[in-house]
């Protein structure tokens, strides 16, 4: 069924809303924004549009603290945006797929409010409680992400409540079923109005282990040794006992069932630096669960090379084979890629090539299309909390949160006419903004329509399986296949020319529009740097 399998291979372009497009003049992003940049997100030729929390929130953490599911914060806009918002998506040809954060609430919730109070009231379970040790400590030694103990002690319930990120977003208990209840009817609540999908945040802490037993210690040598512990305590557990429960998988069945008349997708985030892809296995397998799951294995680290590619292929094909990925490169949590590689716009236009052609399917985050680089924010206008924290050992999420760049001569780049938007809009950036690059054809804003172009035109590249991916030196290849078609991909990540055996057929390139080589004379192809070769064979 094509519409059931829309998720399939699709291209998703994430709105951070709070920095995406001003219409009111407040200085931050809002509903009414997106709806007027839509019709230029359909121009990239992407399939859908994850939109990050816009629901009634104190944005503690910027909308990943939500106190109201069910409404939009009046800094965004209205329900009645939102209505607009997906119609005119629809219009577009955009599937739309909201940012569900069911994990935790913030502590404004009306939940925790009543939970807070004491041990007695209708939602005293809802929420993560337990008493302190004897010498007054937390419970046990899990940590928060955001650095700390993951127990935050109440002293109006003198009580410790889990959070597994910050104090002020306390963790549901999805063992109580009436959490689960309320919900399952969120996610009712939104495919009713009309959203196409579900992005989810950490669907792998929605259980914790009830008996709330320690983390065992990490082993020295598979800590990440470049986080300090000061800055990120939480590579020095493995979450045996906090996250990754097997019963996430019932409350996941549960959730996906209420989507299925919908035709609705999940793209479910499993962050876990230990075990990522064989959770992402574990939760798209079967048909039942999670359609994709997000994979961070691009996401945190310097620029892959080829072999590194093939490695993380390859412990896809493992840990997930019926299951599927859903790659990025940048997002609202990470140093942009245009930085944290420190790469070459030939490299760049590679890697999203690459991208395209990979078995999976893709995010791409606002104004990666632009090459946007991370933006110098000062510690004065820091907005992130954990960056403010750990400031200047980590600088926080803001460098990659600035507001997206539409001209070059608004001062705020066309985001906002406030005098001062939330973020202040990195003046480097206006030079890249979506006008400058629209007039010139060698920008990179068109080799992110085309290579778009070329997996829209390909249905193997979108949907079809692999034979693997290898590695040889600097070139990494595989061959994808869909009904019979099989179109061949290889990609040298490297300064020097490199050579690959090309596979039996008659080959046709068909990505020259992208740098692409042609079909060589003979059985070897040479690609010169960062060059890359697609080819199809009926
Ligand atoms: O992020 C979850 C998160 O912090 C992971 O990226 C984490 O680094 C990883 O699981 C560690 O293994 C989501 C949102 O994207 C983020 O913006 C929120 O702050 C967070 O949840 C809390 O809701």
């Amino acid at each position: 069924d094509k519409d059931k399998d829309w998720w399939k291979g699709a291209v998703i372009y994430q709105i951070y809303p709070r920095s995406y497009q001003d219409s009111d003049g407040d200085g931050v992003g809002d509903l009414a924004g997106i709806v007027q940049r839509l019709p230029y997100i359909a121009s990239l030729g992407v399939d859908a549009v994850w939109i990050s929390p816009f629901f009634t929130s104190p944005m503690k953490d910027f909308g990943y603290d939500v106190s109201n599911y069910c409404d939009v914060d009046p800094m965004f806009g209205t329900l009645a945006d939102f209505d607009a918002l997906i119609a005119t998506a629809h219009q577009n040809g955009l599937k739309v797929m909201i940012d569900l954060v069911l994990s935790h609430t913030s502590d404004q919730h009306p939940w925790f409010q009543e939970s807070r109070k004491n041990a007695q009231n209708d939602k005293s379970s809802w929420y993560v409680w337990a008493d302190a040790k004897e010498d007054g400590t937390p419970p046990n030694n899990w940590l928060s992400i955001f650095g700390g103990s993951a127990w935050q002690w109440s002293g109006e319930r003198e009580q410790y409540f889990l959070h597994n990120f910050l104090s002020s977003q306390p963790d549901l208990n999805f063992w109580e079923p009436d959490v689960q209840q309320a919900l399952l009817d969120v996610a009712k609540f939104w495919l009713e109005r009309g959203v196409d999908g579900f992005r989810l945040d950490t669907i792998n802490f929605y259980m914790h282990d009830k008996q709330l037993r320690s983390n065992p210690p990490l082993p020295r040598d598979q800590r990440n040794s470049t986080i300090a512990p000061s800055v990120n305590p939480y590579n020095h557990q493995i979450h045996l006992y906090s996250k990754n429960q097997p019963e996430n998988l019932e409350f996941l069945r549960k959730l996906r069932a209420v989507m299925e008349p919908y035709n609705a997708a999940a793209v479910g985030e499993v962050g876990d630096a230990q075990r990522g892809l064989e959770i992402l296995g574990e939760y798209t397998a079967g048909g039942d669960l999670m359609q994709m799951c997000y994979a961070f294995e691009f996401l945190t680290s310097a620029r892959p090379d080829a072999a590194e590619i093939a490695r993380v292929m390859g412990e896809v094909d493992k840990r997930a084979a019926d299951g599927w990925a859903c790659w990025a490169f940048s997002n609202h949590d990470v140093i942009r890629h245009a930085s944290r590689w420190d790469t070459s716009d030939a490299a760049l236009r590679a890697m999203t090539t690459l991208m395209m052609c990979l078995r999976g399917s893709a995010c791409i985050y606002q104004g990666e299309e632009l090459g946007l680089h991370e933006a110098d924010v000062a510690y004065e206008d820091l907005q992130d909390p954990y960056g403010i924290e750990f400031w200047p050992e980590f600088k926080g999420r803001d460098g990659c949160r600035t507001p997206m760049v539409w001209e070059p001569s608004n001062s705020n780049g066309g985001f906002s006419t406030a005098d001062k938007p939330w973020l202040p809009v990195s003046s480097a950036h206006t030079q890249m903004s979506v006008a400058v690059q629209e007039d010139d054809p060698e920008a990179l804003i068109h080799h992110y329509r085309r290579a778009i172009a070329l997996r829209n035109a390909n249905p193997a590249l979108a949907k079809g399986e692999h034979d693997g991916v290898k590695a040889d030196g600097s070139v990494v290849y595989f061959t994808r296949s869909l009904d019979g078609e099989r179109i061949f991909c290889a990609f040298n990540l490297g300064e020097d020319a490199a050579g690959v055996a090309l596979p039996s057929g008659s080959w046709t390139a068909i990505a020259q529009d992208l740098g692409g080589a042609d079909v060589p004379v003979g059985d070897t192809l040479t690609l010169g740097p960062w060059q890359v070769f697609v080819a199809t064979a009926p």
